[in-house]
């Protein structure tokens, strides 16, 4: 969801503004109203300039782009600083939290001064179409090796040498990136100390209906939570591992390498599933395989998750969409591959801008990137302000949701899989969906768990390097495949690091994805245990989450969450029920291994 800039013109300045006398809620409701007018007429040519520029950068994209959400940015600060004329009046509740959403709704803030802001949007669009444009080429080859093709590597390889040299290969694009980030760190702070807040990543956490530092709270309770459950895991994959590599790769009681784990950055593991299955407990088929071997397209892979949707309910996609999206990685020019969903009009034109390849992991990635587009129009006939999620975890957990109902017995409802494996596979199972969604959980906390020290100047950019491989040694338990200094600048060999986007949604969305599963589960009447729920086709839970989703960002989140769940606070306990069964056979099998590192 490329909803990065909030985009708000001068001009939305109401006449009314600028007279003199004492603010009046009158006044207030005016400014408000002419603000949402004139952002959303502004907010369309923001998109579609960010558009072009990721599906085809070149200089001049990016120049154009980066102008535009300069623009845009400036006029946005410049709103929320005259905003405060109503700090002291009191308003309706309803325009009251609006004129706080002005300010939230940023994730970049550019300084008052018009070369720093004009550096820091430049800075911006450059670090991102570096990470697009990021290739290696080994040497002595007669092809370079972009990103889609170091996945695929990293997730079929068993070869360590081969893995180490893709791991290396790729971290490799973001040393340029480094002076870049060093310079929109400071300056974004600036801007962001201009708004009020402490610095960007205080900007960052001010989002969630609650004090900043309450919200770093509940992020520990949630991660003491599942901790438990990912140390096991840890454990188990870290011996499956050392029998497939030796011990001399893979220490008995360290962290694991982090280029063994099927994954460029090791964030989810579930291409190493096959060095883990349980021997008598494999499920027995493989949907990648299924795909390929049925020779499905990329739009029938697309179809697919749209189904899922109608089949709750929800109107089938747009025609515009089917034009208009990217589907496939053009040959002949730059992209920004990394996938993401977009809504350019905030009504109709929604749009999902991937590099697909015909496997599982994408299967599910649409379901996610889908997830953010039947949002975005579920929340279509808000005002403006209040139309995104009700807070970004939210957002990013809607399409994982739906795809936590791709149980086998849904596979084979739909034609992909003749009979679904007996209960007797269903560790099997959830060992595969664990090495998906509890390997990703610290991995969700610790990026932002650096970015927020960086940004507060705790990790200066001398240490930034091994600041990083503290915490994913801390969080993770994973270490650096061969020494790093601070030449390299591994973070930014991530996207959202390189994109400037927040990335506790993520940690946030694997939580509460699991709470919607056992809220929608419960709703349509499956007693089974979770992991065998599947929504698809039960019009009553489509409705119940369509509640949900309708409200934007209208509410507090705890409101939006309550609706659909009854619950007001996050809560691990559902990913803990999910995984109970595995959690149970986990500790089984580590039995007098270590655990932890
Ligand atoms: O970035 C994404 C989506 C786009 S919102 C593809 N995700 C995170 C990532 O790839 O790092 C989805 C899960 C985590
Ligand atoms: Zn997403």
């Amino acid at each position: 969801m490329k909803r990065t800039f909030i985009l708000i013109a001068a001009a939305a300045l109401s006449a009314a503004m600028q007279a003199a006398g004492p603010p009046t809620v009158h006044e207030a409701q005016k400014f408000i109203e002419d603000a949402e007018a004139r952002l959303l007429a502004l907010s369309v040519e923001g998109q579609r300039a960010d558009w072009v520029k990721s599906t085809y950068i070149t200089d001049d994209t990016e120049a154009l782009a980066a102008k535009a959400d300069e623009r845009a940015i400036n006029a946005a600060v410049d709103l929320a600083k005259k905003s405060t004329r109503f700090d002291a009046l009191k308003l309706p509740d309803d325009v009251r939290r609006k004129i706080n959403l002005l300010k939230l709704s940023l994730t970049l803030a550019t300084p008052a001064d018009a070369k720093e802001s004009e550096e820091l949007t430049r800075i911006a669009e450059s670090m991102e179409g570096t990470y697009g444009k990021g290739k290696y080429c080994p040497p002595g080859a007669s092809a370079c090796l972009d990103l889609e093709d170091l996945t695929r590597l990293m997730a079929a390889s068993r070869k360590p040498a081969e893995l180490l040299d893709a791991w290396r290969g790729w971290h490799a694009i973001a040393r340029p990136i480094r002076p870049e980030f060093v310079r929109y760190v400071a300056l974004a702070n600036k801007g962001a100390r201009e708004l009020g807040f402490a610095n960007n990543g205080a900007m960052w956490r001010a989002k969630y209906d609650m004090p900043p530092d309450d919200f770093a709270k509940e992020l520990d309770r949630l991660w003491e939570q599942v901790r438990p459950l990912y140390l096991s895991l840890h454990a188990y994959i870290r011996t499956k591992l050392r029998e497939q590599y030796g011990a001399g790769a893979v220490p008995a009681d360290g962290p694991i390498p982090a280029h063994l784990l099927g994954n460029m950055w090791a964030q989810t593991w579930d291409n190493v599933y096959p060095l883990a299955a349980p021997r008598d407990a494999d499920p027995g088929f493989d949907l990648s395989e299924i795909l390929k071997s049925r020779k499905t397209d990329y739009k029938q892979m697309v179809h697919y998750g749209e189904h899922f949707f109608t089949s709750l309910g929800f109107a089938p996609l747009p025609e515009s969409f089917w034009e208009r999206s990217q589907f496939v990685k053009p040959r002949d020019r730059e992209v920004v591959c990394h996938a993401s969903a977009w809504d350019i009009d905030f009504v109709e034109d929604v749009r999902l801008k991937m590099c697909i390849d015909i496997t599982a992991e994408d299967f599910l990635t649409i379901h996610h990137e889908l997830g953010h587009n039947f949002y975005q129009r579920a929340y279509d006939k808000q005002p403006f302000l209040y139309r995104d999620s009700a807070n970004d975890g939210f957002h990013e957990a809607v399409g994982d949701t739906m795809a936590l109902s791709v149980t086998p017995d849904y596979l084979v409802k739909i034609g992909l899989l003749d009979k679904a494996p007996d209960g007797s596979k269903d560790i099997g199972l959830l060992l595969g969906k664990a090495l998906e969604k509890v390997a990703f959980l610290p991995f969700g906390l610790v990026i932002d768990q650096w970015r927020w020290k960086v940004f507060s100047g705790e990790i200066p950019p001398e240490r930034y390097n091994q600041a990083w491989w503290e915490l994913r040694r801390k969080y993770q338990g994973v270490a650096p495949p061969v020494a790093r200094g601070e030449d390299d600048f591994d973070p930014g060999a991530k996207y959202h690091v390189a994109s400037n986007t927040p990335y506790m949604r993520y940690f946030l969305a694997d939580i509460l994805q699991f709470q919607f599963h056992r809220a929608l589960a419960r709703i349509a009447g499956c007693h089974e245990p979770l992991h065998r729920c599947s929504i698809y086709d039960n019009k009553e839970a489509g409705r119940r989450f369509n509640e949900m989703l309708e409200m934007g960002l209208s509410r507090p989140w705890p409101e939006a969450l309550a609706k659909l769940t009854g619950e007001r606070k996050m809560d691990a306990t559902a990913i803990r029920d999910y995984f109970a069964p595995l959690q149970k056979w986990l500790d089984q099998q580590n039995q007098g291994k270590p655990v932890g590192w």
